[in-house]
């Protein structure tokens, strides 16, 4: 598929703010700096829609990005800032968690971690925490264009084994900087957008 038309629909600090229900939604999660705004501008096609930060910890809310008119794509906030105050920290639990267990269009929640450095605990935490809700089964590498050739298969091995991945899990590698990898993953995304669709009508 592709993409052809994409808008930043809501920003929302609390619940009220997220849009009305009714669309189906894939979540990205990952540790600040882990190339989550990148990722969505690279699938989008649209350099600007999503900010691309070199201080991280910036975004506290979270955004709700409208895709062709047919499904959504959830920015959550990026854990694991060592600067936040505590207070702050819990507030983004809070969020995120409330957003994860409580909203009926969630479908699924895509994992990034960055292929050149080994998932942190924070990383581990947060897809353990995903498979308890079966909102698992799809990893981001980001960065790929850090890492080649053998570097790269073993750099996947580790991603796969720290966070238990099974074998029918996938993990795409994707590269913002040299745009690779995007078109198997936004497939990946397409193709559970539509089975949801298919599991309503039965
Ligand atoms: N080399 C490389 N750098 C990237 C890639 N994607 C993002 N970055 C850099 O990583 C930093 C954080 O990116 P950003 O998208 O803002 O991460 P976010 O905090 O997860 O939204 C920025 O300096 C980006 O330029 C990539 O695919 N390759
Ligand atoms: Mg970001």
């Amino acid at each position: 598929m592709k993409i052809t038309k994409s808008e930043l629909e809501a920003v929302a600090a609390r619940r009220s703010q997220y849009p009305a229900p009714g669309l189906p939604e894939i979540a990205f999660a990952g540790r600040s700096n882990v190339g989550k705004s990148s990722l969505l501008n690279l699938l989008t096609g649209r350099k600007g829609l999503a900010k691309v930060s070199g201080s991280p910890g910036k975004t506290r809310t979270i955004n709700f990005y409208k895709i062709n008119d047919a499904f959504r794509i959830v920015d959550l906030p990026g854990y694991g800032f060592a600067k936040v105050a505590r207070s702050e920290t819990e507030k983004w639990g809070e969020m995120i968690e409330s957003y994860l267990t409580d909203r009926e269009d969630l479908v699924k929640v895509v994992q990034l971690v960055d292929i050149h450095h080994a998932p942190s605990a924070q990383d581990v935490q947060m897809y353990d925490f995903l498979k308890y809700y079966g909102l698992d089964g799809i990893v981001v590498a980001t960065k790929a264009d850090k890492v080649s050739g053998n570097e790269r298969q073993r750099s996947i091995a580790t991603i796969r084994k720290s966070l238990g991945l099974r074998k029918e899990d996938k993990v795409f590698p994707v590269s913002a900087l040299k745009r690779t990898g995007h078109e198997e993953l936004l497939d990946a995304i397409w193709q559970l957008v539509n089975q949801q669709a298919v599991e309503e009508t039965e």
